[in-house]
């Protein structure tokens, strides 16, 4: 799959406002900083499509693009910025657990982890809270270009042990750049497989 058309359509304050549930959606999450958006920008091909940025901690709305009129990507205001209040942060847990919960076309969330870095206590945390939504999750792995492709994969490894020892489902996980455009062909081929498992939600 190519994606032929990216293009930004609406930022959701809460999961009523968001678009029509009518086709697949993926979202994509993980913490400030992680390189959400600059992966959206890598896949669909587009450098200006997601909102990028230095200083984290700024989005906090449910971001919608459509994909060659096919498909969503969302991108998700992320979690662990350490300069945000308490009542930000239950704030924004509400609207993630309700986005992700109540959002009938979700065919899986893309949730990012940091290439450089050994397990992180907050990621695995956050894989408990979908463990417990029972929302279907996959792993991304990213900016892998700022360390050896060694020191990646030791972190890649050592991160999907330490869910093992947790979980007895192992998701699918991807190597990612956003600077070289490494993993995008294997993401889009996920993508691809999986919408055609895609059934249009009942009316309610
Ligand atoms: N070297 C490198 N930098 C990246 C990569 N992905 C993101 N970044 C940088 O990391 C910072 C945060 O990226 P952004 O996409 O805004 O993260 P978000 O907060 O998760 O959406 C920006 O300065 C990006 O340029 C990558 O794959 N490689
Ligand atoms: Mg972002």
């Amino acid at each position: 799959m190519e994606i032929t058309k990216a293009e930004y359509l609406i930022s959701s304050p809460n999961v009523e406002l968001c678009p029509k549930p009518d086709r697949p959606e993926y979202a994509f999450i993980g913490r400030s900083n992680v390189g959400k958006s600059s992966l959206i920008n890598m896949i669909t091909g587009q450098s200006k499509l997601a909102k990028t940025s230095n200083s984290p901690g700024k989005t906090q709305m449910i971001n919608h693009f459509m994909i060659n009129k096919a498909f969503y990507f969302v991108d998700l205001p992320g979690y662990g910025f350490a300069k945000v209040s308490q009542s930000q942060r239950a704030k924004w847990e509400k609207m993630i657990s309700n986005y992700l919960q109540q959002r009938d076309n979700l065919m899986t969330v893309f949730v990012l982890i940091d290439s450089r870095h050994e397990p992180q206590n907050l990621d695995l945390e956050f894989l408990r809270k979908l463990g417990a939504w029972g929302i279907p999750f996959n792993i991304i792995f990213t900016k892998a270009d700022k360390v050896t492709q060694r020191e990646a994969s030791k972190n890649a490894k050592w991160f999907i042990e330490a869910m093992k020892k947790e979980w007895e489902y192992i998701p699918r996980a991807f190597m990612t750049s956003a600077i070289k455009f490494l993993g995008r062909k294997d993401i889009l081929s996920f993508i691809e497989e999986t919408n055609e498992t895609f059934t249009m939600p009942e009316k309610e």
